[in-house]
């Protein structure tokens, strides 16, 4: 055991659990481990709840996994009660929402706000953890990081950026009060979703837009509209069948994917068939086929679609043909918009091509690419996240022998299901890498994680045993499989952050298990079942 910086054990309040993130994932987890009679607490930095939904409050942030199913699913007096007022829920509404479960659940008075957890250091005589917070320090047997995919903000490291003297955002940690762009001359860096939401928005207000692109994504229309209350009571009328279809299928949301390779298909049927994904809406059009992610010539079918879409959407033939992406569909986090490409169209915004004249340094009004300058009063980073990693390595996080997780992972990370590391006993991950986590409805793989884990914990409460530790056998296949399975598809094909390429130096491993939900829900469960095989107990 490593000694942790500044208060002595004695000091430490002791937990059964510590939990660490009050978003669907560390909330739910919060309740489950009360439920089991344990002393829990949950230490979160923000002064809410909401996770990634109290952070990222940028103009246009809504959700793109349709909101009847991106809820909890655990309480049916939950579900019944809440009323959803749009297809896809807009983030204030999904942080009522929220609001509204940790009230109902009577959570707060567990949860401790504004304070950061810096380390976490397993005390292998004890057989517990340390932590330790920017506030005090705790003791807790099990301790269970709820810290979300993605949560690290990465603002990239551009010269002269200090010298600013406008204002600057990032997407990811947007201020509470509002912002108004009205008058101002405003740039937003990235072309991720969050641009993409965020950019018909700000085009609105602002006096003039410059989309600073290195690389183009691919859009869908989502489609948001009003949720009709008759089509909302029909779900609830069989919200337990619903759920249970969803967890079924493999990106654990409705409409799967069609039973047909798109080279079956002749031209004119393909191209129909994807018109009519295209006005279902949103990130369900990976479905039109069913191996759209796993064979290049159908995704590459998929791709010429919506390109030509983009030129039929976009009046200025060099901007539209700027805005066309070359890589797979898919391949990078696909996105789902609300006026993206119709925004191009408009008088007061300009596409700038970062990839071709890259942006050289900030000045003190602006900033400057290799080909011309440009005047800005306000800077918006919509330049993504440190991906599935970046949070655990911000803490200290220490199993034993001292060995941290950070150096464990420096060649990438590396876990059993997703949801625990060997070195590290009595620790778990929610969503962590190796699991579903983003390529599956993040609801369904926050609450799956949460009931394994409190039923993980309650088999060694009921059994008098001090702790339990994946072995290196079964992490080294899961790691394998992981890898294996990523291999089968296009996804490993381009810079994504689902591979950490886009943060410099990072190890580009392909991180989140794409096996599909029930694949891995059965895995998960099977381990259970065999007395929690792959694990060794102490
Ligand atoms: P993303 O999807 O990671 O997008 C970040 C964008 O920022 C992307 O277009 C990047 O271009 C761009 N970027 C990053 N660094 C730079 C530099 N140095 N110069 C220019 N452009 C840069 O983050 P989002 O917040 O949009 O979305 C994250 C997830 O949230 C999303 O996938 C959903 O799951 C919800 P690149 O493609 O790397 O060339």
């Amino acid at each position: 055991m490593t000694a942790l910086p500044s208060t002595s054990e004695k000091d430490s309040e002791a937990y059964d659990a510590i939990v660490v993130g009050a978003g669907f994932g560390g909330l739910y987890m919060l309740h489950r481990l009360r439920e089991l009679g344990l002393r829990a607490h949950l230490i979160e930095r923000g002064s809410g709840v909401g996770g990634t939904w109290y952070w990222n409050r940028y103009p246009g942030a809504r959700c793109d996994v349709e909101s009847v199913e991106y809820s909890y699913s655990f309480s049916e007096e939950l579900q019944q009660e809440w009323e959803w007022t749009e297809r896809f829920a807009s983030q204030p509404e999904i942080l009522r929402y929220l609001e509204h479960a940790a009230e109902r659940f009577n959570l707060y008075p567990d949860i401790e706000f504004n304070t950061s957890v810096v380390a976490a250091h397993f005390d292998e005589i004890a057989n517990h953890w340390q932590v330790q917070t920017d506030k005090g320090a705790y003791t807790a047997k099990y301790c269970v990081m709820a810290t979300g995919c993605l949560s690290s903000t990465n603002i990239p490291d551009f010269p002269g950026l200090e010298s600013f003297q406008g204002t600057t955002y990032h997407t990811g940690s947007w201020p509470h009060e509002d912002v108004d762009f009205s008058g101002q001359r405003v740039g937003i860096i990235g072309t991720g979703s969050s641009s993409i939401q965020a950019t018909p928005v700000i085009a609105e207000q602002a006096e003039h837009l410059y989309v600073f692109q290195r690389t183009p994504n691919f859009s869908v229309p989502q489609g948001n509209a009003q949720l009709a209350p008759e089509k909302q009571a029909a779900i609830k009328a069989d919200y337990k069948g619903f759920r249970a279809t969803q967890r079924a299928l493999g990106f654990a949301c409705h409409h799967p994917p069609r039973q047909q390779s798109a080279l079956e298909a002749t031209p004119a049927e393909r191209t129909e068939i994807y018109e009519q994904w295209w006005q279902k809406g949103g990130l369900s059009f990976l479905g039109s086929f069913n191996d759209l992610i796993t064979n290049a010539e159908s995704n590459a079918t998929a791709a010429e679609f919506i390109r030509q879409k983009i030129r039929d959407i976009v009046t200025d033939p060099e901007v539209a043909e700027k805005l066309c992406p070359d890589h797979y569909v898919g391949c990078k986090r696909p996105c789902a918009d609300n006026g993206y490409y119709e925004a191009f169209n408009r008088d007061n915004v300009t596409l700038v091509d970062v990839k071709a004249a890259p942006i050289e340094t900030f000045t003190t009004d602006g900033l400057k690419t290799t080909a011309a300058s440009f005047k800005l009063d306000s800077v918006v980073f919509a330049t993504g996240f440190d991906a599935m990693t970046g949070t655990l390595d911000n803490i200290d996080i220490r199993g034993i022998d001292g060995l941290s997780l950070k150096d464990k992972w420096h060649a990438g990370p590396r876990t059993y299901l997703g949801i625990a590391t060997t070195g590290f006993p009595n620790f778990f991950i929610i969503t962590g890498p190796g699991s579903p986590s983003v390529l599956a409805s993040m609801t369904v793989g926050v609450e799956h994680h949460a009931e394994w884990i409190s039923e993980c914990i309650d088999y060694l409460e009921q059994r008098d045993l001090a702790r339990i530790e994946a072995t290196l056998a079964a992490e080294d296949a899961w790691v394998k499989h992981v890898n294996e399975v990523a291999d089968m598809t296009l996804f490993p094909t381009c810079n994504s952050w689902y591979l950490g390429a886009n943060i410099p130096g990072k190890p580009r491993i392909f991180m989140p298990y794409i096996g599909g939900f029930p694949v891995y829900e059965a895995k998960c469960r099977e381990v259970a079942e065999q007395g929690y095989e792959g694990f060794k107990f102490a």
